[in-house]
């Protein structure tokens, strides 16, 4: 196995993703040797990076720039539009969900970067493909911006690995939970906004329908499978486009049975919206068979485990 001192670049760093990969990113190799970007200025209590690039990842002069003056070897480019905010933006989701990604993939083509993590996400399977157990080689039918998107960032991962040999390594994320920091635009935060409003509020309003079943994670388990993708040996990779992640799947209605069991006294109530359609063409669950096989992934929670550490720390985050 090859082996390099890794000096780190998180784009996105203080999103959702970002925010809880950096930290642990952090811990594993040294503040000294991460630097986290974003759009937005430092908040140094978020990120214990020990460099902030306030940078657009669409400026391409810049980004690369930036990778000089750090001599980074490694990027986990997080910076990315989500479902629902890429259907009413989608040139720009376009823009910012692709061409980073290329220029990243050109860099390491270049021998200016030895190793890239870049997000896919379920989007790219869409309408008339199997709902339950989708496996890793259906073919893609996204019908959404994000989900175009994503599918075409996968092809050009793979085909920056089988024509140049970058490194590039990719997972197909499903909805992601955590508390610390909340998500954005997408189609599956609402199994995010429910817990905060059930702490808080005591009910909730989903734009999902009541039966929706969608794949979904726990953040310490998407930190865990991703830095032990980066970590796995080259040769033990078989997929090069993105590699299928399942977590759990449950629906709406099921989400509420369990917080109810901390919070007895939770309504819900159901209003879809436009992300309902979005969410008709996502799978309900998939099979991860083969990121088990090449890369050994697990999980450690599931939906009551998952529920009831959000429902634990968010009562200490609100109070
Ligand atoms: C979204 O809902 O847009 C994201 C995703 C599944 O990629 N969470």
């Amino acid at each position: 196995m090859e082996s390099f001192t890794e000096k780190i670049l998180i784009t996105g760093a203080l999103g959702q993703i970002g925010t809880e990969l950096t930290n642990r990113l952090v811990e594993i190799h040294g503040a000294e040797n991460v630097v986290a970007s974003g759009l937005d200025r430092w908040q140094k209590d978020l990120t214990s990076a020990g460099y902030y690039e306030r940078m657009d990842v669409t400026n391409t002069q810049l980004v690369r720039q930036v990778i000089k003056d750090y001599d980074i070897t490694t990027v986990y480019h997080l910076a990315s539009l989500l479902s629902g905010t890429s259907e009413k933006q989608p040139l720009f989701a376009w823009k910012l969900n692709l061409e980073p990604l290329i220029h990243f993939c050109e860099m390491a083509k270049e021998g200016l970067l030895k190793k890239i993590f870049w997000p896919s996400s379920i989007a790219v399977f869409g309408k008339g493909i199997p709902k339950n157990d989708v496996g890793q080689d259906v073919v893609l039918n996204p019908t959404t911006v994000y989900g175009i998107s994503k599918m075409a960032g996968e092809k050009w991962c793979e085909y920056y690995f089988d024509k140049y040999g970058v490194d590039v390594r990719s997972i197909r994320y499903p909805g992601l939970i955590s508390w610390k920091t909340p998500a954005g635009g997408g189609t599956t935060d609402y199994a995010v906004e429910i817990f905060y409003e059930a702490v808080e509020q005591g009910k909730y309003t989903s734009f999902i329908a009541e039966d929706t079943a969608m794949p979904m994670l726990y953040m310490d388990d998407a930190i865990n499978a991703t830095l032990k993708l980066m970590e796995a040996p080259k040769e033990s990779l078989t997929v090069r486009s993105s590699y299928n992640l399942g977590g759990m799947s449950f629906t709406p209605k099921q989400l509420a049975e369990e917080i109810k069991k901390e919070i007895p006294e939770f309504e819900i109530n159901y209003q879809p919206d436009f992300r309902q359609q979005i969410a008709d063409s996502w799978p309900s669950s998939i099979d991860d068979s083969v990121a088990k096989k090449d890369w050994n992934l697990s999980y450690d929670f599931g939906i009551s485990e998952m529920s009831t550490d959000m429902i634990k720390n968010l009562k200490i985050k609100l109070r």
